[in-house]
């Protein structure tokens, strides 16, 4: 009696294994692994970057730093149309050019003249900053900031003081606007500029220059969970291309010294990362909706299509990173109704094609399961729980899962997940499907990691077999959707 109720408490525990002698421990972690901010920036997948200022109306890509601020006049800007659009895209936040290389502020900062402030915007009384916070506040976006380094409008770029001015600023928008999930530090250096009226170029020493740790600390002292991007991280990588995509072998992992050592093919290793990186430094993609960055009138027609848009959706968050797709207001100071209509065409592709899992709930069998302890059983990658998975005793490397979708599907697409809290692990694996008895190889891929989405010619079947040929360590599966 009181082997049978130690042997159903051990089961319903389920950390034992069902002879129930010994626990069995979950996988120790491949180092390195993600932080608690790493992992919630990880689960926002995707979000909007939004580039507006005098660039808009001077047509530019990158002001000189020598306009007048009376050109920044949007007569209908509307910070609440953006999150709206933004928001039904399935975007989850801005990030916003509070300030690019240009120098002018969408907020009126109480250190300098080259702002909002004195712009015909709202007669001067206008923050974009501000209203663009409240708008993602109240559309439960998360709202980020872009502050560039570079500064060509300032007499000072270049000083110690003009590390000050950016600080200050920084603390302005830090103290105004939290919280504030993510900020961007641009690496974009071009030398020349207004500097006050000086009109020359000037080349600073970005490694030192800026003493970044310093900075870093500061922001990080008054907004703990912030993600910092920049093209070495710290806490996300850029991808190393503006194209929309990393590599399909992506490693959330890389070694921070090989970025900064300035050597040629940095945007190949930002595109893949390293598979046995010091640090958890997974990679962010931006891509803009238009050729520009900024909104120019004559790009209406190269809005990118939902098609395409689609196609980087697999090939950033599809491939384990995140994509920050930038969306850029027009000189109304609205999303334009051609990028509108892009997005929401977008959004309904991802919901036709991504939203009906068919695996879901559905029978799993895996070719092993780590000390036969149900904790670990192959269930948990169908049960629409990302905090349970699948994992295979220490020794074991490889493996397979075997979903069975119940009745004859059409299916073309596989999404899979690693438990990455125990870190990046798979290096191959296949998905095949059965055709006559016979299991038939549709696609293969490299990494895993957060998330993977593979997608093949479409083909009808009842079970779908994803098989791990190569893994770091043993395979730690969440989560198996197919489509
Ligand atoms: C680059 C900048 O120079 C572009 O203007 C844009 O802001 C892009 C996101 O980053 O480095």
């Amino acid at each position: 009696m009181k082997q049978n109720f130690l042997a159903a408490a051990c089961l319903a525990l389920g950390l034992l294994s069902s002879s129930c002698n010994k626990p069995v421990l979950p996988p120790e972690p491949v180092l390195p692994v993600p932080t608690e901010r790493q992992l919630a920036w990880h689960e926002m997948e995707q979000y909007a970057f939004v580039h507006f200022t005098t660039n808009t109306f001077t047509n530019k890509e990158w002001g000189y730093g020598d306009e007048n601020p009376s050109v920044f006049n949007p007569t209908e800007l509307d910070a609440t149309q953006w999150a709206r659009v933004i928001k039904e895209a399935g975007l989850k936040g801005i990030v916003l050019t509070c300030k690019h290389h240009d120098g002018f502020c969408l907020w009126p900062s109480q250190y300098t003249e080259h702002s909002v402030k004195n712009s015909p915007y709202k007669n001067g009384q206008g923050d974009v900053v501000a209203e663009v916070e409240k708008a993602c506040r109240e559309q439960g976006l998360k709202f980020g900031v872009y502050l560039s380094p570079w500064d060509r409008n300032r007499a000072d770029y270049g000083q110690p003081s003009y590390i000050e001015y950016y600080r200050n600023q920084l603390k302005e928008l830090f103290t105004a606007h939290a919280p504030i999930f993510e900020m961007w530090f641009d690496g974009a250096n071009g030398g020349d500029g207004f500097y006050g009226g000086a009109r020359e170029k000037r080349s600073i020493d970005g490694r030192n220059y800026y003493d970044w740790p310093t900075t870093l600390a500061m922001i990080r002292g008054m907004e703990p969970n912030v993600i910092f991007f920049s093209d070495a991280g710290p806490d996300i990588r850029w991808c190393g291309n503006e194209r929309g995509f990393v590599d399909e072998t992506n490693w959330a992992t890389i070694t921070p010294d090989t970025l900064y050592a300035g050597k040629s093919g940095i945007s190949d290793l930002l595109q893949t990362g390293s598979e046995n990186g010091t640090h958890w430094i997974p990679a962010e993609v931006d891509v803009s909706i238009r050729p520009g960055w900024f909104y120019h009138p004559e790009e209406d027609d190269k809005v990118k299509t939902p098609e395409q848009l689609f196609d980087i959706y697999l090939s950033s968050v599809g491939r384990g990173a995140n994509l920050i797709l930038n969306i850029p207001p027009d000189r109304r100071g609205l999303i334009n109704e051609i990028d509108v209509a892009a997005l929401q065409g977008w959004k309904k592709l991802i919901d036709e094609r991504l939203s009906n899992n068919l695996a879901l709930n559905k029978p799993v069998e895996a070719s092993s399961v780590r000390g036969k302890a149900p904790t670990y059983t192959a269930a948990n990658v169908t049960d629409g729980n990302k905090d349970t998975y699948w994992a295979t005793n220490d020794d074991v490397t490889t493996g397979s899962l075997v979903v069975d979708l119940g009745s004859r599907q059409k299916v073309g697409y596989v999404l899979v997940q690693e438990y990455i809290r125990l870190g990046q692990r798979v290096k191959a694996f296949s998905v095949e499907v059965e055709k006559d008895g016979q299991w038939v190889e549709v696609a293969s891929g490299t990494t895993i990691g957060y998330k993977r989405i593979v997608r093949f010619a479409p083909v009808e079947t009842q079970k779908v077999r994803i098989s791990i040929s190569d893994s770091k360590a043993c395979p730690v599966i969440s989560n198996l959707e197919v489509y």
